[in-house]
């Protein structure tokens, strides 16, 4: 943040969080779905018989498909297995609330059909719109839609990394229109859509077009009113991304949060956020074969719950196959999840920051506009004695297990106003559980 502030033209147009209904139903979601899915998940991240442990989305780029190799495999893009209303029914079993889909990825192929390229989902041998049926199916089973865009395009002549020469700026002037012609495809065609999520837009070309990134912005909000963007899209005046010279969120809710989790409230800034997450290290496309690590339901369920309990919101990424099936690990996570939400999402959805001081046995949540709080516990005291500490003048009045309301939790009051939350002797479900509170502040 600089001492004196810096006049912009284009720099962030407001300060503080946005107050209206849709902005309001973000804050609900708790828990989201992303899912990319492109030409690049035919490949699984493997060429030429080797697998390679980056993004399998990259796999153009990083692992030097040649670019006839990978610019022509979409004509085999065929999905049997596409099956929108089952892929919304296991979302809906898993609890999201939101999904974000990937129509064009950095390779440019398009999963509509969009009449700005030839290089679409019309020219595969499955021709049929990818989005729509998504769309349609997702917002019918409750789900709002998020459409994932990257700007950066590596099957655009026009696209440029920079803007050095005079051929440069022009090519890319004719790059801009595209872009916004795609976008207006997309918000024409799919008219449930609740937001964008842009991508690719850190290359200077992009950081040196704040004007336009601002009035593009301005003009896909008018086209859709209520429409969320995230700090992804727009670059100030002097090519600043996400925060603007005088150091305010440029764009409706931080998307700085990738793979990884602020620790503390004052991270956040202040902002909305969420955390996109993987489940193997790093890899969004589907690969076939997961090297490394990846994270077990209950790990994803632990980033769920230190998201929302600092005021933001999880969004656990899919890799479907190129025939559009999931992998038996996918399906495993979403049923996991799904059936620890069923019992406990009432710590989860419309919850946000507590402000209580964190222990160590978990997250605590708190049930917006309501005095019901919860704590989310991941780690049980060699004791089975819980403490909690409220600010001064709070008491806990009651406990409740969640999903057991018979099981006998005492609470003990102790010094400078906290208590002690008893687990009954042995106490243990093998999975994280929740204990919501009853409060009162004394007047
Ligand atoms: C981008 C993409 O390149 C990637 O393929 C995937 O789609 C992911 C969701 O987004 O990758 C990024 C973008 C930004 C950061 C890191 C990876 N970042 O800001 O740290």
């Amino acid at each position: 943040k600089p001492k004196e502030k810096i006049e912009l033209q284009h720099g962030a147009h407001r300060t503080g969080k946005r107050t209206d209904a849709d902005m309001q139903t973000w804050r609900t979601y708790g828990l989201g779905q992303f899912i990319h899915w492109g030409a690049y998940s035919l490949l699984g991240g493997k060429y030429n018989g080797e697998y390679y442990n980056g993004a399998a989305e990259w796999i153009r780029v990083w692992n030097k498909v040649p670019n006839a190799v990978y610019d022509n495999l979409y004509k085999q893009f065929n999905p049997q297995q596409y099956n929108p209303t089952q892929w919304a029914a296991m979302a809906k079993q898993m609890g999201v609330k939101y999904l974000t889909f990937t129509t064009k990825h950095h390779d440019g192929f398009c999963l509509w059909p969009s009449k700005t390229t030839s290089y679409t989902i019309a020219g595969t041998p499955y021709k049929k719109d990818i989005i729509k049926p998504l769309v349609e199916a997702y917002t019918k089973a409750g789900i709002d839609v998020y459409l994932y865009f990257s700007v950066m395009d590596w099957s655009h002549p026009d696209w440029r990394y920079d803007l050095k020469t005079r051929e440069d700026t022009i090519a890319f002037d004719r790059f801009k229109k595209f872009t916004k012609d795609q976008l207006t495809e997309l918000l024409t065609l799919y008219p449930e859509t609740k937001g964008l999520w842009f991508d690719g837009t850190w290359d200077n070309s992009w950081k040196k077009s704040g004007a336009f990134t601002d009035s593009l912005e301005q003009y896909l909000k008018a086209l859709r009113p209520g429409l969320i963007i995230g700090s992804r899209l727009r670059a100030d005046d002097l090519g600043n991304r996400h925060n603007d010279a005088n150091g305010l969120l440029m764009g409706d809710y931080e998307q700085g949060w990738e793979r990884k989790i602020p620790k503390t409230y004052a991270d956040v800034h202040g902002n909305d956020w969420d955390c996109v997450m993987t489940i193997p290290e790093n890899g969004w496309g589907y690969q076939e074969k997961w090297l490394g690590h990846w994270k077990t339901s209950n790990e994803l369920i632990e980033m769920l719950a230190q998201c929302v309990s600092l005021g933001g919101n999880l969004v656990v990424n899919f890799g479907p196959k190129g025939d559009g099936s999931f992998r038996p690990e996918e399906m495993t996570a979403a049923k996991d999840i799904g059936a620890w939400m069923k019992i406990n999402s009432n710590a989860i959805y419309n919850c946000e920051y507590a402000g209580w001081e964190k222990q160590d046995w978990g997250y605590y949540t708190k049930r917006t506009g309501e005095n019901k709080y919860y704590m989310i516990v991941f780690n049980v005291p060699v004791s089975g004695s819980l403490k909690v500490q409220p600010p001064r003048n709070w008491t806990v009045t009651k406990a409740t297990l969640l999903g057991d309301a018979t099981k006998n939790i005492s609470l003990e009051k102790i010094d400078y106003g906290g208590s002690f939350i008893h687990l009954p002797k042995g106490f243990s479900t093998g999975k994280p559980f929740v204990i919501e509170l009853e409060t009162q502040k004394a007047t």
